[in-house]
């Protein structure tokens, strides 16, 4: 049986993923750690600032943990209006959860990002190994991270496993300071407003995912045998690209009156297009086995069908 510490368990990703390993391995095996204190949450919290490592390896020392999962970090949009604070905090926070699972021999896994490419990186197809320079502190954060993940792989023999996620998309935590959460917010103001003013321009292609695909994408990647794994930091993995007038589209054939006007941020689109349009699954899908369930169609049903009973 697992024992696992998360960070930034009440973010985005965190607060989805803390239920579901709950459900898997048992709620009490599960210790969530965030900055800040929850208003409700189930199994064991503690308040941890990830750039504490003294704490962190008390914490994961003392909880027994064997797997940790680090997912603390600024998203691109908030990390470009404060480059420093990020590198800081992304790199400084990585290190130290790296250490204290190299000191207490755990398993390890944080996330990368579509944003760990860069402009000169092939575009269309995106492949698993291939030109990785990022004009944004995020993406540069991601590919020293994917780096330094794998050197504590090689140097340490860490186990070391992580993902490119796409723009995640939930209605149970709203993402914060991120470019794909356009994707989030249209379903939000669709029901709210009927209208949305999309910060991203048409035509602006990204890669997506809908949440309960890149939750068992975490799980299948720390499940997976060891020995079939020829990459490590970090795997590919997509279920949808779209732009912004394809989703309007969707949503309008369940909401035939939303409308969609465009108010572009010169910040944010930037970011979007240096970001490749769609990237390549390949290697994820051969080394473990990568599947999702839900493409742009599938997801809207459940976005608006879930959203009209949390916001009525
Ligand atoms: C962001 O937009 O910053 C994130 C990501 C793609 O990593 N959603």
């Amino acid at each position: 049986m697992k024992k696992i510490i998360v960070t930034g368990a009440l973010g985005q990703i965190g607060s989805e993923l803390v239920e579901k390993l709950g459900n898997l391995y048992g709620k009490d095996n599960v210790l969530s750690t965030d900055i800040r204190e929850p208003n409700e949450i189930e199994g064991p919290f503690e308040v941890l600032d990830v750039m504490d490592s003294k704490r962190m390896y008390e914490l994961a020392k003392e909880f027994e943990a064997d797997t940790f999962i680090h997912l603390a970090a600024l998203l691109s949009a908030t990390a470009e209006k404060n480059p420093y604070f990020a590198w800081n905090l992304n790199m400084g926070g990585l290190i130290n959860a790296l250490e204290v699972s190299r000191e207490l021999n755990m398993q390890f896994f944080t996330p990368s990002s579509i944003g760990a490419f860069g402009p000169t990186t092939p575009k269309d197809n995106t492949p698993q190994d291939t030109l990785q320079r990022p004009t944004t502190m995020y993406g540069v954060n991601k590919v020293a991270g994917e780096l330094l993940c794998d050197y504590y792989f090689t140097r340490f023999g860490l186990d070391t496993r992580s993902v490119r996620f796409p723009g995640l998309i939930s209605y149970v935590t709203p993402p914060g300071g991120g470019t794909t959460d356009y994707a989030v917010e249209i379903y939000y103001k669709a029901i709210e407003e009927g209208q949305y003013s999309s910060y991203i321009a048409e035509g602006t292609f990204m890669d997506m995912m809908y949440m309960p695909d890149a939750l068992q994408a975490i799980v299948d990647l720390m499940e997976a045998d060891p020995a079939k794994l020829k990459h490590r930091n970090a795997f590919n993995i997509s279920a949808m690209s779209f732009e912004p007038s394809q989703i309007a589209g969707e949503i309008k054939k369940h909401i035939p009156t939303f409308e969609m006007t465009y108010d572009v941020d010169p910040i944010r689109q930037s970011i979007a297009n240096s970001w490749p349009n769609s990237i390549d699954s390949t290697a994820a899908i051969e080394e473990w086995g990568f599947k999702v369930e839900y493409d742009l169609e599938k997801m809207t049903v459940d976005m608006l069908e879930k959203l009209r009973v949390k916001l009525r």
